[in-house]
């Protein structure tokens, strides 16, 4: 019942408008089984075995605010992978909305390592970072959460 009613407050908080308020209210990480733990060279594998590497992330764990990651897309081979376009969406799922300026990947020299950001996680709670990876006729992707505490 509590759970019910602060996630009903969060969605409160959030509102619908297009113009995001940043809400101060904490989230407890500390019970969300949601978040994955923070490690260099973390991963989120696709169905299809093709995978995201989180090379780095400064600063680690992220924070609320600015992040900037440098990523890289693997094969199922674990080979790194010259995608042809890499996108990724941020995105809260217990609140519905995403970020008004999604961080655009820059490639970064090698095959298939971006660097994103600084881009900005604005509010506490889950966010689901979704990666989108596009390699010859197909479009691999892969999903990294976080909780971010306040
Ligand atoms: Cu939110």
């Amino acid at each position: 019942m509590r759970k019910t009613l602060s996630v009903l407050f969060l969605v409160a908080a959030c509102g619908s408008d297009a113009e995001p308020e940043a809400s101060d209210a904490m989230a407890d990480c500390t019970v969300d089984s949601r978040a994955e733990a923070y490690a260099p060279g973390m991963q989120a594998m696709a169905p299809d075995g093709t995978r995201l590497v989180l090379v780095s992330a400064e600063p680690g764990p992220p924070v609320r605010f600015d992040n900037t990651w440098t990523v890289q897309a693997l094969g199922a081979d674990g080979e790194p992978l010259a995608v042809t376009d890499l996108r990724v969406e941020p995105f809260m799922p217990d609140h519905g909305h995403g970020t008004p300026e999604p961080p655009e990947p820059v490639a970064a020299g090698e095959p298939g390592r971006y660097q994103m950001g600084p881009f900005d996680l604005w509010m506490p709670g889950i966010w689901q970072l979704h990666f989108s990876m596009e390699h010859g006729e197909t479009t691999s992707t892969a999903t990294l959460s976080f909780c971010i505490e306040e």
